[in-house]
C-alpha cells in the first residue's frame, strides 16, 4: 500500500468573463421583449408576466458577482439566450476533452512532471459532452500518452472528490502511479439563461488533480483521510438524457426539437430547500470526519469548501470550527467564478494553499446534486 499525495492541481480560465450587471441587463431586456410580445395574455390573465432580476439581490442571496464562461455573445443575446459552441468534426478535439486537457497541462507543469509519468485520467464532472467514447479517453490522447487508461464519471458538484478517491484508492492498490482528475465543467450550456431563480448560479471552468504514489516525488498534500455520501433528493435535477426522443408521445413522429432550450431538460432546483437540508448534512460530515481523525477545531487551518452560495460556505465554517469564520479560513472564489460545480472547491485550494505550512491540515469539500458530498482531509507535506 502506497498514500496518494495530491502533488498540484491545475485550472484553465475562460476567456470571457460576465458581470451581473451585464448578465442582469440582458436578463431585463428579455422580460422587456417577453411581456411586450405577450400583452393580450397578460391582459386577460391568460399568463403571468415575467419578474425582472437585480443586481442586488443576486450578491446578497449568493455572494457572486460575476462567472466566466466559453462563450459570451450568445449568452446575452435576448434571441438566443444560450452560449454559441459550434460543434466541431470528430477528427477535431471535443472542447470538454480540450478544457480538460488545458487544466492537466497546467496541473503536470506545476509539480514538474509528464504525461508519461500518469497512468490513469478520470473526467469527474457534472455535463459530459457525450455518452462514448469517453471524453476521459480523448484527454489521455490530447496529453499524448500513449499507455494507460481513461473513464469519465458523474456526480455532479462532488464528482471531483469522488475521483480523488477512487484514484487515491488505484494508487494504494498498485494499480496506478499517477492518476489525473479532471472536472472540466461547462456548465453554461445545461443552464436556463432565462430563468430568473437560477440565471446568475454558473460558470464555465476546468481544473485538474495530479496524484501520486508517495516515493515517487517529493511535496504537496497527504491526503490523511477521505470520505463519501449520497443520498436521494429531487431538489436538483437535469432530465437531459439518451432517453428524451423516445419519450415523446405515441404518433408524434415530427422533427425532434432543434436548436430550442429545451427548458424542462436543463438544471433546476429548490434553492431554498437545498440550502436548508445540505447545511446540516455537510456540517455534520465534517465534524464527524475529524472526531474520527482525531481532528479538533483548532488544529484545521483551512476549509476548502464547494462553491455555491458564500452564506452557505459561512454557516458550515462557522459549525467546522466552532466560532465565526470566513475569509482565510474559509476562502471565496465563487464571487469571480459563480458555481462552477465539481471544480469549485479544487479552483479554492488551488488559488489558497501556497501559503500553509508543513503539518498544517484542512479539508477539501464538496456538495450538491444527488443529494452528494465528499470530504478529503488533507496535511502539507
Ligand atoms: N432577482 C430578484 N429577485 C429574485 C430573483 C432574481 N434573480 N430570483 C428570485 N428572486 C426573488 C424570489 O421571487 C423571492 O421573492 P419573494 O420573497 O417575494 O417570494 C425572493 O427573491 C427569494 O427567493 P429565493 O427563496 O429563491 O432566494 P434564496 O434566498 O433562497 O436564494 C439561491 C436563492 C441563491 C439559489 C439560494 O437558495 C441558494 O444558493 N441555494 C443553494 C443552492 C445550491 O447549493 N445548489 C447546489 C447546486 S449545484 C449542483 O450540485 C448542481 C450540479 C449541476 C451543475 C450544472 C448545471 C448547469
Amino acid at each position: 500500500m502506497s498514500a496518494a499525495i495530491i502533488r498540484a492541481t491545475g485550472l484553465w480560465t475562460p476567456p470571457y468573463s460576465i458581470s451581473n450587471e451585464e448578465l442582469v441587463t440582458a436578463f431585463n431586456a428579455y422580460v422587456e421583449h417577453y411581456n411586450t410580445q405577450h400583452a393580450a395574455e397578460i391582459a386577460r390573465g391568460e399568463l403571468e408576466p415575467l419578474q425582472p432580476s437585480s443586481v442586488e439581490f443576486v450578491e446578497k442571496a449568493s455572494g457572486i458577482r460575476s462567472r466566466y464562461v466559453v462563450e459570451k455573445d450568445g449568452i446575452l443575446d435576448v434571441k438566443r439566450m444560450m452560449p454559441n459552441i459550434p460543434a466541431r468534426p470528430n477528427d477535431e478535439v471535443a472542447i470538454l476533452a480540450e478544457i480538460g486537457a488545458n487544466a492537466a497541462r497546467d496541473a503536470l507543469e506545476r509539480a514538474g512532471k509528464t504525461p508519461a509519468d500518469v497512468d490513469g485520467i478520470i473526467v469527474a464532472a457534472s455535463n459530459l459532452q457525450r455518452a462514448y467514447p469517453a471524453v476521459a479517453i480523448e484527454v489521455q490522447m490530447a496529453l499524448g500518452m500513449e499507455h494507460g487508461f481513461g473513464f469519465d464519471m458523474n456526480v455532479a458538484c462532488s464528482s471531483a472528490t469522488f475521483g480523488m478517491q477512487a484514484a487515491a484508492d488505484m494508487i494504494a492498490a498498485g494499480n496506478a502511479r499517477a492518476i489525473l482528475v479532471v472536472s472540466p465543467e461547462i456548465t453554461s450550456a445545461h443552464l436556463n439563461w432565462r430563468d430568473r431563480d437560477s440565471h446568475f448560479i454558473f460558470g464555465d471552468v476546468a481544473t485538474a488533480i495530479l496524484l501520486e504514489r508517495d516515493e515517487l516525488g517529493e511535496g504537496g498534500w497527504k491526503i490523511i483521510g477521505s470520505r463519501l455520501k449520497t443520498q436521494f433528493s429531487n431538489n436538483i435535477r437535469n432530465n437531459f438524457g439518451f432517453l428524451n426522443r423516445t419519450e415523446r408521445a405515441t404518433g408524434d413522429n415530427g422533427p425532434l426539437q432543434n436548436g430550442s432550450p429545451m427548458d424542462d431538460k436543463l438544471f433546476v432546483q429548490e434553492g431554498r430547500k437545498v440550502f436548508k437540508e445540505v447545511v446540516p448534512m455537510v456540517s455534520e460530515m465534517i465534524r464527524e470526519h475529524m472526531d474520527d481523525l482525531g481532528l479538533e477545531p483548532d488544529e484545521m487551518k483551512r476549509v476548502w469548501l464547494h462553491q455555491a452560495n458564500i452564506n452557505m460556505n459561512l454557516m458550515i465554517a462557522k459549525k467546522v470550527f466552532g466560532r465565526e469564520a470566513g475569509g482565510e479560513d474559509a476562502p471565496t472564489i465563487l464571487d469571480e467564478f459563480a458555481n462552477t460545480s465539481s471544480a469549485g472547491s479544487i479552483i479554492a485550494f488551488h488559488r489558497h494553499s501556497e501559503d500553509l505550512r508543513a503539518g498544517d491540515k484542512g479539508v477539501i469539500c464538496s456538495f450538491g446534486a444527488g443529494y452528494s458530498a465528499g470530504t478529503v482531509f488533507v496535511e502539507k507535506l
